[in-house]
């Protein structure tokens, strides 16, 4: 196995310069730096990728398919040096160069292939499944912008593109011998073939050629490396003579435009895709390429097609990919000749599925016509597998057109993607216990009445070393340095560090460390068009995708009520706070905007208010993404987690603050129940209504705000004050669709349809108790380390372990 000790490393950095750049080192970019030393280190990890790649196949053990449209990796090169223990040799080099590795960790750009947390989530799966040494191949997309660039002008939101390809990206390799054909569009022919049986066959198609990009995924320590598979699209039909002996010009240049925009953006995951034929386009795009390639490398091996579940297994992440399930279907029976209940056989004991919200939004449904037009093939054959299906439930329930309107796959004019994915599945899952829950009492109800034993949960989870050992360095060594370095792979040993939750000691030491990360996360706000922000004051912060259900409308709403009571009375007992934002509203989400225009104006009085001397300040932290979200996590003392309960199938964040020592401020919702009952819900703030209320009061028709609105005077003042210019005098006028939407009810909106003012008196109330709570500084370093101690069960290796006993049943492989 290849090792680099620091004059190998030296030289070979000193190469690369040289090949790339034709520089010296003293002459070189930071720039030039960081790509020199990320194919230095990309040379380590080859070999390693190859060894891993010889021991799978000699093993020939069982391989998922993580097939997902999204994948939020985060910057490689810091992570990677920490997983193949290489980071004293790197950082005695760049001393030698007379550079920090920070600075050149800085030059990444960060690959944004992902909205929130599902993209996030699929980052940390594949972390863990290469740390525990199991087979696994990550599938997506090679989108040339992802998620936009968020700058802040005048308080608003701007997008601009994220073009992170733009200096290449040195750790992907191209793999042009593994592409392969994915066709749209045409008509199916039926034919018979020379043994009599129906043949059909897709004509007068477009195609694309899809190329994989891989990615190595290196496990820590242990010498194993995965692959994710990101695809791009080229052009198959160049302009070459045939297409113009034949008259095919256009066709040519449809061809050129079919592939140049399939991997263009990347969608917002809430926004409608009713008729966007861009998005099924990509979806079926990676998902045939994915299916394809994977059951050819599996014939390369091996003769039956039949056993094919048994080394093969496909996890479907969210509804996106579930063409999946008509995808695998259509290879066995036309590239196969398989019969249809032979390929049914193999497809529903190799697709998985899991679900990541209850929201409606994602749950895809396509128009037929749009859909047969483009998969005409793949249409077919969900119709095939929708008319035996209701001929299923027809038999089990006497015809009963309740059953049919809720779990019809084809239904009024539409084919719904989750009923695809539940039917082609042998496993459904939900993402915590609480959502699990609800998917199978409400959401997918008959479903889960008609085959119960496919239903599971598998509580989402984290990678520590990504989000404490290198997030974290500080917290990393405390904890270390007092029960070992055995959390790093195994989480559960956290709970070792219970014992000095109560030494004066270990207090004082957390509470500085905390301090030391708040003042690195307060330089980074002022170096970011920040304001000034005091490394004492209690950092309050809420960090995630901006939605209405998450609720950052009811934290910057007690923000404004705090200010004030500050305002009303100045000798207010308060404990400094500094309330932190980060969140990215998708694009044409313009109440979500408005919320980020109301946070910054908000932000603005109050931190330019002199009269209220510091006592809060509200800043919102330009371009949230994952490499400033490890830095904000270590600093964090209170990790808002306050969603409409019910709605957050599960949040990770929430177990990011956790591992980071910050106290949860939540309501009864998603992971934050088991948050509550891992640490002791005496150790977090619990507020709200719980997920049983909402749901009650959502199918009485809701409750209605304008009582509370009519009596409850410090929420109809600030109410007042949103809209009447008090916080913007200019541009208020953006508030007032939000004022509304919490007081009419609007088309299929109910008023206040997230319950915001029913639990405001409850959050405050909250808020107040996390204030007394704060100003003992013995009673919170206990609570802090508790939150540390107890935080075993969230990481992701606790998760991936679960999908490989119940779900996956993959082999175990060490090197
Ligand atoms: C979603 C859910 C989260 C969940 C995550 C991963 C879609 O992510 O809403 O509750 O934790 O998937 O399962 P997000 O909202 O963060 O984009």
């Amino acid at each position: 196995m290849k090792v680099l000790n620091k004059d190998e490393l030296r030289h070979s950095i000193e190469e690369y310069l040289k090949i790339l750049y034709r520089k010296e080192v003293s002459e070189a970019s930071r720039m030039q730096i960081y790509q020199a030393l990320s194919y230095s280190i990309k040379d380590v990890i080859i070999d390693q990728w190859m060894s891993t790649h010889r021991a799978f196949e000699e093993k020939d053990v069982k391989t998922v398919y993580y097939l997902s449209m999204e994948f939020l990796l985060g910057r490689a090169l810091g992570n990677n040096i920490i997983s193949l223990k290489l980071d004293k040799v790197v950082n005695t080099v760049l001393e030698e160069i007379g550079i920090k590795l920070e600075d050149i960790e800085e030059e990444e750009p960060d690959p944004a292939l992902g909205n929130g947390g599902l993209g996030r989530l699929a980052a940390c799966f594949l972390d863990s499944l290469s740390t525990l040494g199991y087979a696994a191949v990550g599938c997506g997309i090679r989108y040339k912008y992802g998620m936009f660039k968020q700058v802040i002008e005048n308080g608003f939101q701007i997008e601009v593109p994220d073009d992170w390809l733009k200096n290449g990206y040195p750790f992907e390799m191209k793999q042009d011998d593994l592409s392969v054909i994915v066709k749209f569009g045409g008509y199916v022919r039926i034919t018979k073939d020379e043994l009599g049986r129906e043949k059909y066959i897709q004509e007068n198609y477009s195609s694309v050629r899809a190329v994989p990009y891989d990615l190595p995924i290196v496990g820590y320590g242990n010498h194993i490396v995965n692959t994710l598979r990101i695809w791009d699209a080229e052009a198959t039909n160049h302009f070459n003579l045939d297409s113009f002996d034949k008259g095919d010009y256009q066709k040519a240049v449809e061809d050129q435009n079919l592939a140049r925009s399939i991997c263009e953006v990347l969608y917002p995951n809430d926004s409608h895709y009713a008729g966007k034929e861009l998005r099924l386009k990509q979806q079926y795009f990676f998902v045939s390429a994915s299916i394809q390639r994977a059951v050819l490398k599996y014939m390369e091996k091996h003769e039956d097609i039949h056993k094919l579940p048994e080394k093969v297994v496909f996890q479907m992440n969210d509804t996106h990919p579930s063409v999946t399930v008509a995808e695998l279907m259509r290879i066995l029976l036309d590239d196969y000749n398989l019969s249809w209940e032979e390929a049914w056989e193999i497809t529903t004991h190799s697709c998985a599925y899991t679900n990541h919200t209850i929201m409606s939004e994602a749950l895809e449904k396509w128009p037929i016509d749009l859909f047969s037009k483009l998969l005409p093939r793949i249409y077919q054959l969900i119709e095939e597998i929708n008319r035996r299906f209701l001929m299923n439930i027809k038999v089990q329930y006497n015809g009963d057109p309740n059953k049919i309107e809720k779990m019809a796959i084809i239904y009024n004019g539409h084919i719904r993607m989750a009923n695809l994915a539940i039917v082609g599945s042998f496993s459904v899952n939900g993402v915590a216990e609480l959502h699990t829950d609800i998917l199978k009492k409400q959401q997918l109800r008959d479903f889960y009445e008609m085959t119960p034993d496919k239903f599971n949960n598998k509580t989402n989870g984290i990678t520590q070393r990504r989000f404490l050992l290198h997030g974290n360095p500080l917290l990393s060594s405390f904890v270390t340095s007092r029960i070992g370095d055995k959390w790093i792979t195994n989480l559960q040993h956290m709970k070792n560090l219970e014992e000095f939750a109560k030494d004066p000691k270990s207090q004082r030491e957390f509470m500085e460390i905390k301090y030391q990360n708040k003042v690195r996360l307060a330089e980074y706000i002022k170096l970011h068009n920040g304001p000034e922000i005091d490394p004492n004051s209690i950092f309050d912060v809420q960090v995630k995708r901006l939605h209405e259900y998450k609720r950052q409308l009811l934290n910057i709403m007690h923000v404004m009520y705090l200010y004030e009571e500050l305002k009303k009375n100045p000798n207010m007992d308060i404990v400094p706070r500094t309330f932190i934002f980060g969140a990215k509203a998708s694009a044409g989400y313009h109440r979500a905007k408005a919320i980020i225009k109301l946070i910054n104006s908000v932000g603005d009085v109050i931190n330019n208010d002199k009269s209220i001397n510091n006592k809060i300040k509200v800043v919102f932290i330009e371009n949230y993404r994952v490499s400033n979200a490890e830095m904000i996590f270590a600093a964090a003392d209170v990790s808002e987690q306050i969603s409409t309960a019910s709605k957050e199938a599960s949040g990770t964040g929430n177990m990011k603050f956790m591992l980071n020592g910050a106290l949860t401020l939540g309501t009864l919702d998603g992971a934050n129940v088991e948050i509550a009952e891992e640490v002791g819900v005496e150790n977090t703030f619990i507020f709200g209504l719980t997920a049983d209320e909402v749901i009650h009061y959502e199918l009485h028709g809701g409750y209605n705000p304008r009582e509370i609105y009519d009596h409850d005077m410090g929420v109809q003042s600030i109410m007042k004050h949103m809209i009447e210019g008090y916080y913007d005098p200019i541009n208020h006028d953006a508030f007032q669709d939000i004022y509304n939407s919490l007081l009419d009810s609007y088309q299929l909106d109910r008023a206040d349809q997230y319950f915001i003012l029913k639990d405001f008196r409850s959050y405050v109330e909250a808020q107040r108790k996390v204030q007394e709570a704060y100003k003992d500084k013995s009673w919170w370093a206990k609570t802090a380390i508790l939150n540390v101690a107890n935080c075993g069960k969230f990481s992701s290796d606790r998760t991936i372990e679960e999908y490989v006993k119940d779900i996956w049943k993959l082999e175990k492989v060490t090197l």
